[in-house]
């Protein structure tokens, strides 16, 4: 294939070539030839490890370092030129200074190693809503995770073709050293440099560094947004397919409900989902006034440890073949396994930390946030529109958390701004509490908090801006499978039966059902959730429905100190819907 690679490109990987001082650099390709010599390579040192070729195919094992095993949101930062931009919710530091530091630690850091350039593209190459970047990184994993999380190769050079408009990416797994490990954005440079850390989203710089950080920028200055959302459809028995998107924070749910399983009765029926993305969307106004959503992404970072063959069937059918295994356990005839996989855990097998592991002993063998990373189209029910460039439209919005108490298991706002606001006081629990003990509730709004690449409260105006673009809104919910008894136990089966409460929100996208006004905005009459086959009866229907005013008195105190965070930059609206909820509660 014909194609050149501009000198914005050269002139930038010479430069980084010069202060990291790898002994060689290759150039990525994306040819599955080359990706399968440097598999062979990190085989050799124990980088990967070769798994069953008959049971996963073309499968690898890895274990990231122990102190290297989740995103570290203290160490990530935003580096605009004034601190003002970056708001309260991110760590920042001046340009200069951070530069000044990173160049330190970067020196000779590559030295005995190879820098592999990664060419990739997060949506559709050659789509006018792509966007292309490169990273350049000394971890073969990173090249690997790439290859199969975005699309890599060397189209992306005619996509960028002469211009500068690309997204620089700069990882090194330097020493590993936690307390010099850094993820920088500095989205004014549509730049990211990562160092000291070779774990998911801190180092494939595509996913939360660019897809998000970097690109809610890009959004709000182009007039679309970038948030961290699974795109789901869902077919009805007259085969028509109606797309919701849901925010909910990291490890509350949102891969489970991409790629949900009708309950049974629902299937005989007719109903299927598809999955079109599990973790970001990208959304932007059509021109018919609806509002479009594309996964940029090319497959699934997913949590491991209870992802099963009766709670998630098609996550786990996606790592058949082709998938990393990063932290879980490794058996001895070269399979994986994790904690809700099966009842069965494997003796002689070793734990995520590569030691001989036994079951009995109560410690976990996978580490919680273990993870796969798996093609997409592995998955059995993904989207025929997932390639589709113009992606699909959306008819409505979900928030959600883990909420044991507050959240009814649904309600609907009532009108966009209002639903900003909904997605503006998102909170979720820690889920490491005791038994039946109402966590601490940690904002999260939109699920964005650890992810908005600016001020929050600036993010809360361009949700509130876009309503002029989008003249056919979806409407917006917020929902939460998590709702508990006195003794702890959820009161909602979840996972597959969810698709019950999808469809009454889907339903009134359409003006096809009632609903009761509440304090909240709107919720379902009991009788509107079909329960039939779910093992739910309707008095803890009403329970999961059920709204105390003692408990919202307590969130609207929670919110206000949240809100007080931003000042005057808070928008006027949300101060306005929260006095109002304020005032519906008594
Ligand atoms: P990230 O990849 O970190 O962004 O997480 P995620 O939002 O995709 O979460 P995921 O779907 O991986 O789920 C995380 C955990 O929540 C898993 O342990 C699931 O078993 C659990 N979970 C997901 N859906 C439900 C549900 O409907 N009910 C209950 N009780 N648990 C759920
Ligand atoms: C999340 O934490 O929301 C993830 C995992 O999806 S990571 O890619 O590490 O951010
Ligand atoms: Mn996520």
């Amino acid at each position: 294939m014909a194609y050149s690679i501009n000198h914005h490109i050269t002139d930038w990987v010479e430069k980084c070539r010069a202060l990291l001082q790898p002994d060689q650099v290759v150039w990525i390709d994306g040819s599955e030839a080359q990706l399968e010599q440097l598999r062979n390579e990190a085989f050799l040192t124990g980088e990967l490890i070769r798994l069953n070729e008959e049971k996963l195919p073309g499968c690898v094992y890895h274990r990231s370092a122990l102190n290297d095993v989740a995103r570290v949101e203290a160490r990530t930062f935003i580096c605009c030129e004034k601190q003002e931009d970056a708001g309260p919710t991110n760590n920042w530091m001046a340009p200069a200074e951070m530069k000044a530091k990173l160049r330190d630690i970067y020196d000779g850091c590559m030295k005995g190693r190879t820098m592999y350039v990664i060419p990739y593209a997060m949506g559709i190459v050659g789509s006018p809503f792509a966007k292309y970047g490169i990273e350049l990184t000394d971890s073969i994993y990173v090249v690997v995770s790439m290859a199969i999380m975005t699309r890599v190769g060397t189209e992306i050079y005619k996509g960028i073709g002469e211009s500068a408009d690309f997204i620089k990416g700069l990882h090194s797994k330097a020493e590993l050293d936690a307390e010099k490990r850094y993820i920088v954005h500095f989205p004014e440079e549509n730049y990211i440099m990562s160092v000291n850390s070779g774990y998911g989203g801190n180092v494939l710089l595509g996913k939360k560094c660019f897809a998000l950080r970097i690109a809610s920028v890009l959004g709000r200055n182009e007039g679309w947004m970038a948030e961290h959302m699974l795109i789901l459809g869902v077919e009805n028995p007259q085969g028509e397919v109606r797309y919701v998107c849901g925010a909910f924070p990291s490890a509350c749910g949102k891969t489970n409900l991409a790629m949900l399983i009708p309950p049974q009765a629902w299937r005989e029926k007719g109903w299927k989902c598809w999955c079109v993305g599990d973790d970001i969307a990208w959304l932007r106004p059509g021109p018919d006034g609806r509002l479009w959503a594309v996964n940029p992404e090319n497959g699934f970072f997913g949590v491991a440890p209870g992802t099963g063959a009766k709670t998630n069937p098609n996550a786990l059918e996606a790592t058949k073949k082709n998938t990393i295994f990063t932290n879980v356990v490794l058996k001895p005839d070269g399979t994986v396994w994790w904690e809700g996989m099966d009842k069965n855990p494997p003796t002689d097998a070793l734990n995520w930390k590569g030691e001989p592991w036994d079951p009995a002993s109560g410690e976990p063998g996978a580490h919680p946030n273990s993870r796969f990373t798996a093609p997409a189209v592995n998955c059995p029910c993904i989207s025929d529109k997932f390639n589709d460039p113009q992606g699909v439209p959306i008819s409505a919005i979900v928030f959600g958390g883990r909420r044991a108490k507050t959240a009814p298991l649904v309600y609907q706002s009532r009108d966009w701004g209002h639903g900003v606001f909904v997605g503006s006081i998102m909170g979720s629990e820690k889920t490491a509490a005791a038994e039946g003990t109402v966590g601490e509730t940690r904002r999260d709004p939109m699920a964005m908090l650890p992810f908005c690449g600016y001020h929050m409260a600036d993010y809360w105006q361009h949700w509130l801006d876009m309503e002029k673009l989008i003249t056919n809104p979806p409407i917006i919910c917020n929902v939460n499978w998590f709702r508990t008894d006195d003794e702890g136990h959820f009161l909602w089966p979840g996972f597959g039966d969810n698709l019950r409460v999808i469809e009454w929100v889907l339903r009134r996208a359409f003006g096809e059902v009632d609903a009761r006004e509440t304090a909240l905005g709107y919720e379902p009459y009991a009788k509107d959730i079909d329960l039939e086959g779910s093992g739910v009866d309707e008095a803890t229907l009403e329970e999961l429905l059920s709204v105390d005013p003692e408990l919202w008195r307590q969130e609207v105190a929670g919110i206000r100190e949240f809100y007080a965070k931003f000042g005057d930059k808070l928008p006027q609206r949300l101060r306005d819907e929260l006095d109002a909820l304020e005032k519906r509660i008594g």
